[in-house]
């Protein structure tokens, strides 16, 4: 016969209903209070974060302002916004530090590795393991010199030997025949230094009134800039211009003249490289006399190299910025708000 079951009886049958009962208003109150108890929904989920592209950056350093405008250049064109996540290395412009960050990037399985290279020489073996790997390399700002071109997809960057050869023709119009010069270089070996260095020493050939008074390498810093130009002025070596690789040695080089009195831009002539913000105004203020641009903002040239690569397309092997130069004839206050950098 089958059992009566009435709401007093404490047969199994009458436990099953109040479990149902306990777990439904367990249901009720998780839900009333569940939207309080999560503090912040997180920002991707899981399956979003799988549709990022990853791309590994290796970076150079932090040695100027010219690359602290293009790490904030990459940093906001490749966001996760735009559908990016960045690994970001700095390397301290040491190519050890950058090997080690390429392998860790393959080991990591990213979609892309941008390479920002310290020095030309030096990449078959590691870009061999990242081709290994079928990873696209992406090589940006100074160049690279491999074996075999398929090792990298594509480069974007600056014409450096245009930018010194941009930098001779107004010295050939702008100063005296007979000048002494002394050079700072970048770091040896980089394409900014490799590049700018050769366009001096073709200007040098064609002009006979020019001697090279000094030349040595400030790494693109402005402290050894600095202290290049404070050892010269020790040793009483005379001079007429400095020709500087880049700002922030020039930076360094106008405080050592201006520690012995000397007026930048005026008893000496300052030629120097980038055209970043603070440099354009010491053009204004008269003590940097020609600034050759070079453009750090390469970050969406990346993306799009990248957005033209997820298309199957094929990008341009070499592609070059266009750039201008800068002196007291052509530079506003309206040009040095606009600077980016
Ligand atoms: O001129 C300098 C930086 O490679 C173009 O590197 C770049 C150079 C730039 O440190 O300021």
């Amino acid at each position: 016969m089958k059992k009566q079951t009435n709401h007093l009886d404490n047969s199994p049958g009458h436990l099953k209903i109040s479990s149902g009962i306990i777990f439904l208003i367990s249901y009720f109150f998780l839900l009333l209070f569940l939207p309080a108890c999560t503090v912040e929904k997180p920002k991707e989920t899981p399956a979003q974060q799988d549709k990022l592209i990853v791309v590994g950056f290796s970076q150079v350093g932090s040695e100027s302002d010219w690359r602290e405008g293009n790490t904030k250049s990459m940093l906001e064109a490749l966001s996760v916004e735009n559908g990016y996540r960045l690994i970001f290395d700095d390397a301290q412009q040491k190519q050890e530090k950058q090997i080690t960050a390429i392998r860790n990037f393959i080991n990591q399985g990213v979609d892309y590795i941008v390479l920002a290279p310290t020095t030309e020489q030096g990449w078959d073996t590691v870009l061999a393991e990242a081709k290994t790997a079928g990873i696209p390399v992406i090589i940006v700002d100074r160049q690279i010199e491999v074996s075999d071109p398929e090792l990298f997809t594509c480069w974007v960057g600056s014409n450096f030997l245009s930018e010194g050869e941009i930098a001779v023709n107004w010295m050939d119009h702008n100063l005296p025949e007979n000048i002494r010069i002394v050079h700072l270089q970048g770091n040896i070996g980089s394409s900014a230094q490799i590049g700018r260095t050769e366009g001096l020493a073709k200007g040098m050939q064609a002009h006979p009134g020019w001697e090279l008074v000094f030349q040595a390498p400030g790494d693109f810093v402005q402290a050894k800039g600095q202290e290049l130009v404070q050892s010269l002025l020790a040793d009483g070596t005379d001079f007429d211009v400095i020709y500087s690789e880049n700002d922030n040695m020039a930076y360094g080089a106008i405080e050592a003249l201006k520690e012995k009195g000397i007026q930048p831009g005026k008893d000496i002539t300052i030629i120097s490289f980038d055209a970043s913000r603070d440099a354009l105004r010491l053009i204004l203020e008269g003590e940097i006399n020609l600034d050759v641009e070079c453009n750090p903002k390469h970050g969406p040239r990346v993306r799009a190299l990248i957005e033209q690569i997820e298309r199957g397309e094929t990008p341009r092997k070499y592609t070059y910025v266009a750039e201008t130069f800068f002196d007291a004839s052509s530079v506003t206050e309206e040009i040095i708000s606009q600077r980016g950098y």
